[in-house]
């Protein structure tokens, strides 16, 4: 039996009074595992408006550091107990393996912990600014914070905002994506378990246009944080101009990885791979554009078409699926569109391109893993994102070429090299244009690293402290002596 999802304002579930629901589907079969609710414009600004009193009442905003951080641990240890079925919800809802969905699910996790653990250190600063004055540099809440996140990492990108918010003294209002808000409300279930006061957390199912839109514009909404794509981020950054929020945007890319004639080349192959293929390419900083030196080219797609083809594509809960489901039909038809698009472009189509549709898959929405090589850097395939399992491979002569196509982007979100000469690797990620990086290896992150774009990428970032800067305003005390 598919559950009913219920609203969560105030400390208090309840149903929409839009007549229409939301099916929530399993992209590897179809089946309908959950209904969800479409909260209303009138909902949503009650949302706000109980965010906004729950604030200005201080049960939260002026809580001690050490109070909050109890409950956000308290968050934590429920999840922990539940993590299997975290990852278990998550693989269903958006389609991918129950392995990526565990490390989701404890990622998330260990982001309460690591957000607890923060609120332990000191905050602020205090200089002696004359003879006779003292100046404290002190950090406060924002207020109400609006979290728009997106159906990719539907557990992971909640808890991105929902904990550093939270841990800055902030009442929050998430809106998670419309087809995958299944792990959102598992995680409010939870959280209503805790000592975390009524009306600090509310969570809204809903449409973009009503439910992100209302947010964007409300004036009692103080930060709009929002994770999604880069045509979605700019409209919300003019929904914000009325009150002047601030909006802190992550959003897409296309990331090069740069792999030089003296690389380490499984490892190159291996990281190339698992760069664009983890989760099926639905993941913001995946390495899509491949660059390839010369002197090893033919020997490099030879060996990564051969891995390519060999990856086990199937749903989530076999364990022997290495990539999962496409999100939804309309995400699976626009990566389709692409890959026909690459075609025509005169693209070589080196390997997949196709629909899977056997093996008991016929129901779900999944595509081979596809490689395209001699592209050229004009090619729509390469400058924009596709946000699926496509990549192409482009071939480059010397180092300043290789930072040239690198750059070659309007985004800047990720990036990364392979060498065996650390100095070369060095030089070349020092001068490429993206705000998440690595040298020899691939989307390995880590929660006290900061998290965010160059470019069209995005503004501000997620994670580490620069995580919780970000629902923080900062104020000067000038204290006469
Ligand atoms: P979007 O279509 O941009 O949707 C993201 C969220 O914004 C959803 O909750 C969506 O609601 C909502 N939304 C849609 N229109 C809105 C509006 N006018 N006002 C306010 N909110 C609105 O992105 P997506 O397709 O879900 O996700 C894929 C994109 O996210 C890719 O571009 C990817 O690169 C990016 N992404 C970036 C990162 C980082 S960290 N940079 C991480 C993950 C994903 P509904 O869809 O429910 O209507």
């Amino acid at each position: 039996m598919a559950e009913n999802l219920k609203l969560y304002i105030n400390g208090e579930w309840m149903d929409s009074s839009h007549p229409e629901k939301q099916e929530i589907l399993n992209p590897a079969n179809q089946e309908v595992i959950a209904i969800a609710p479409k909260a209303t414009k009138e909902e949503t600004e009650k949302a706000i408006q109980i965010a906004k009193e729950t604030f200005e009442s201080g049960i939260w905003s002026e809580r001690t550091p050490r109070e909050r951080a109890k409950v956000l641990l308290q968050i934590a240890e429920k999840m922990e107990e539940h993590l299997d079925e975290l990852a278990e919800l998550e693989m269903k809802n958006n389609g991918k393996t129950l392995r990526e969905a565990q490390s989701d699910a404890a990622d998330a996790a260990h982001t309460f912990r690591y957000y607890a653990g923060l609120l332990n250190q000191p905050n602020g600063q205090t200089y002696q600014t004359a003879e006779d004055m003292e100046t404290k540099i002190v950090k406060e809440p924002m207020g109400v914070a609006g979290l728009i996140v997106p159906w990719n990492f539907p557990l992971l990108m909640s808890i991105w905002k929902v904990a550093p918010a939270l841990a800055a003294g902030n009442s929050i209002i998430l809106k998670p994506a419309e087809i995958t808000p299944v792990t959102a409300a598992k995680v409010f279930e939870l959280m209503d378990q805790t000592d975390l006061p009524k009306g600090v957390a509310n969570l809204l199912m809903g449409s973009g246009s009503v439910v992100g839109q209302t947010i964007a514009e409300s004036h009692d909404v103080d930060i709009v944080s929002f994770t999604g794509s880069t045509g979605v981020g700019r409209s919300i950054m003019q929904a914000a101009t009325g009150n002047l929020k601030k909006v802190s945007l992550e959003l897409g890319g296309k990331s090069p990885n740069i792999i030089f004639d003296d690389a380490e080349l499984e490892t190159a192959v291996d990281y190339a791979l698992f760069g664009i293929f983890m989760g099926a390419g639905q993941v913001c900083s995946s390495g899509s554009r491949i660059l390839v030196q010369e002197g090893i080219y033919d020997e490099f797609v030879a060996k990564y078409v051969e891995k390519a083809k060999a990856i086990k594509v199937g749903p989530g809960h076999d364990e022997s699926s290495q990539m999962g489901a496409i999100v939804s039909k309309k995400h699976m038809e626009n990566i389709l569109e692409y890959i026909r698009i690459g075609q025509e472009e005169g693209a070589v189509l080196a390997c997949g391109g196709r629909r899977i549709e056997r093996d008991g898959m016929e129901q779900g929405f999944f595509i081979e893993p596809t490689v395209f090589t001699d592209v050229s850097g004009d090619m729509r395939i390469v400058r924009e994102e596709i946000f699926g399992p496509v990549v192409t491979i482009q071939k480059f002569e010397d180092e300043e070429e290789a930072i040239h196509t690198a750059n070659d982007t309007e985004f800047g979100l990720a990036g990364a090299v392979f060498s065996k000469d650390q100095n070369k690797a060095m030089r070349v990620i020092n001068k490429v244009r993206a705000g998440i990086t690595w040298v020899n290896s691939y989307h390995l992150s880590y929660v006290q690293a900061p998290w965010g774009g160059y470019k069209q990428s995005g503004i501000g970032r997620s994670l580490g402290t620069y995580g919780l800067d970000e629902y923080q305003e900062t104020k000067q005390i000038n204290v006469s002596l």
